[in-house]
């Protein structure tokens, strides 16, 4: 059975690995091509947009794909309604691999925030050392708080967008663990955290790190993102493909 992966997550590697010894699926990775060096997948990867719904249902048709899984970042909410749209547009069975958002533990200092551009406006009139985990895409938002220091972890370098005036870029690719995380905010004397609420194991060691050194955190609301069939793991999505190729072959 033909099978299309939306992916860009650890979960969606972890499901790639599943499938591509599995030779009741024959399964394409898709990713937008943010990255100029995504890492090398198990599965025949396609790279870039589909060209919204209509370019998405064009693909399902020429591919003659059967089955599609959503396994993209919980803060990739355009693909997400594009997938569900289409799919309801071409009648395929949709499965959505979300994972859990991460949630307060004792002693966590977390500051709700619902986009962004609250997450600069919290931060205050007085200058902070700023650890910014958000990646490359929203920093043009924090040139609205020049009178920051900003860290910022990205992939790639930003590209000519208007940035803040006091930036130090880290490129560093994920998981991060623990000890490396927690002397990074003491080495630079980072005093506030800012992420999104991606869940999930590969970069727990921030929050972790954060409560361990006492230093607020301002936590990044997750955007509604549409879903067709939940799944919670990549073994439960093998499940669940297996169920609809079954169901289609009327067996
Ligand atoms: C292109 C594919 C794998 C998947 C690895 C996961 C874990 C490491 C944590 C921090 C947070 C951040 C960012 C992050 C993580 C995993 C996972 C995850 C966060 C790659 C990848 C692609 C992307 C896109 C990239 C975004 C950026 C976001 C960096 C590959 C590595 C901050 C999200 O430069 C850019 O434009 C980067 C854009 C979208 C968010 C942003 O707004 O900048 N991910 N990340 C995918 C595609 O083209 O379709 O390059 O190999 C995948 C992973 N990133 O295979 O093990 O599963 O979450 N990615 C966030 O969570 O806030 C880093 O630094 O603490
Ligand atoms: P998004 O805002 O939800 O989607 C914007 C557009 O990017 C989509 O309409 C689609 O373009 C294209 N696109 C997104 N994911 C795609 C995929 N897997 N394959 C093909 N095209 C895709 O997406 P995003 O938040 O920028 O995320 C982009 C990619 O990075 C996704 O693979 C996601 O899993 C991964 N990622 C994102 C984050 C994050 O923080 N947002 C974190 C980790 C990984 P068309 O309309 O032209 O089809």
């Amino acid at each position: 059975m033909r099978v299309l992966i939306l992916g860009g997550t650890t979960e969606a590697a972890s499901l790639a690995r599943l499938l591509a010894d599995d030779s009741r699926f024959e399964a394409t990775l898709s990713l937008a091509g943010r990255t100029s060096a995504p890492a090398a997948q198990p599965l025949p990867t396609r790279i870039g947009g589909f060209g919204g719904v209509e370019g998405l249902v064009r693909y399902l048709q020429a591919e003659k794909i059967e089955a599609v899984v959503d396994a993209t970042h919980p803060y990739a909410a355009q693909m997400s309604a594009h997938a569900v749209a289409a799919c309801r547009q071409t009648g395929l069975a949709l499965a959505s691999l979300t994972r859990a958002p991460w949630t307060e533990q004792a002693g966590d200092r977390w500051q709700h925030v619902s986009n962004t551009e609250s997450a600069a406006m919290v931060l205050g009139d007085t200058p902070r050392r700023v650890f910014l985990t958000i990646g490359r895409q929203e920093l043009p938002v924090f040139a609205s708080a020049p009178q920051h220091h900003y860290l910022a972890r990205l992939i790639d370098a930003p590209k000519g967008e208007r940035l803040p005036p006091h930036l130090v870029l880290l490129q560093a690719r994920g998981p991060f663990d623990l000890a490396a995380e927690t002397a990074l905010m003491r080495d630079k004397r980072i005093d506030v955290v800012v992420s999104k609420n991606a869940g999930g194991d590969p970069t727990y060691a921030k929050i972790a790190a954060a409560r361990a050194l006492g230093l607020p955190m301002i936590m990044i609301a997750r955007p509604d993102k549409p879903a067709g069939h939940i799944v919670n793991s990549p073994d439960e999505t093998v499940r669940w493909l297996d169920h609809v190729r079954r169901s289609l072959r009327g067996v």
